[in-house]
């Protein structure tokens, strides 16, 4: 089946919320710590080595990287969270400018949270599982890295960190994954397609509602 984020381009970096798109259409986030594997994963997931920058060093993605697969529709690559050798006020400026995207990105429509599977379910992983579950926003975690573990670690990771998430955000599922092998790409763009296809039909009921 074609993948339809095989069509996504380069739109925007923004520095601030308000140089954002316009705030309509759709929206996925893709958010976690500095140098889980954020801008490798939307490669993966788009199937384009070159659309997101990755960082050699960590703290690279600086900016909400914007990439747009079909009008309205977009996936956007946010800041590392966390890192610290960022400057004090530089992550300060993150930090804030990351929770007002999430608390007011209206066109905002799911987070995928990127961890490492060796060192899962940190502080802000946990913040963020918390927070999409008390707002309702989807979410979906993935164990990036995979390739840097032997079969069995992955499995019992995966069984524990699933333990973890039910904790916290009984809605939030959660795979294993690796960016730099495509191994579960599959997975990630079926949920990914799924949530775009859910908000739309939410959309287009609201519309006959309003017509009625
Ligand atoms: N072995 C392995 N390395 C990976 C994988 N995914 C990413 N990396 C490496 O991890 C480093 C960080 O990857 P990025 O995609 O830039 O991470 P990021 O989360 O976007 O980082 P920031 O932009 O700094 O927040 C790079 O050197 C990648 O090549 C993976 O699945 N396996
Ligand atoms: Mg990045």
């Amino acid at each position: 089946m074609a993948n339809i984020f095989n069509r996504c381009e380069f739109l925007i970096s923004a520095y601030t919320i308000a140089q954002l798109p316009a705030d309509s259409g759709m929206e996925i986030a893709f958010a976690g710590r500095s140098n889980a594997g954020k801008s490798t994963t939307i490669n993966a997931l788009t199937n384009n080595k070159g659309l997101a920058k990755v960082s050699k060093t960590p703290g690279r993605t600086q900016l909400f990287n914007c990439f747009e697969f079909s009008p309205g529709l977009r996936l956007v690559d946010l800041p590392g969270y966390g890192y610290a050798k960022v400057p004090i006020k530089m992550r300060k400026h993150w930090d804030q400018e990351i929770n007002n995207y999430l608390m007011k990105r209206q066109s905002l429509i799911g987070v995928v949270i990127i961890q490492d599977i060796r060192h899962p379910m940190k502080d802000f992983d946990k913040q963020m599982i918390t927070w999409a579950f008390n707002s309702g926003m989807r979410s979906h975690v993935i164990l990036n890295k995979s390739d840097k573990i032997n079969n069995g670690k992955i499995k019992q990771t995966l069984v524990d960190v699933k333990r973890q998430i039910k904790a916290l955000s009984p809605t939030t599922t959660c795979q294993t994954f690796s960016a730099l092998r495509r191994v579960g790409t599959e997975e990630l763009s079926t949920i990914a397609k799924s949530w775009f296809a859910e908000e739309q039909s939410f959309m287009d009921q609201g519309k006959e509602f309003e017509e009625e």
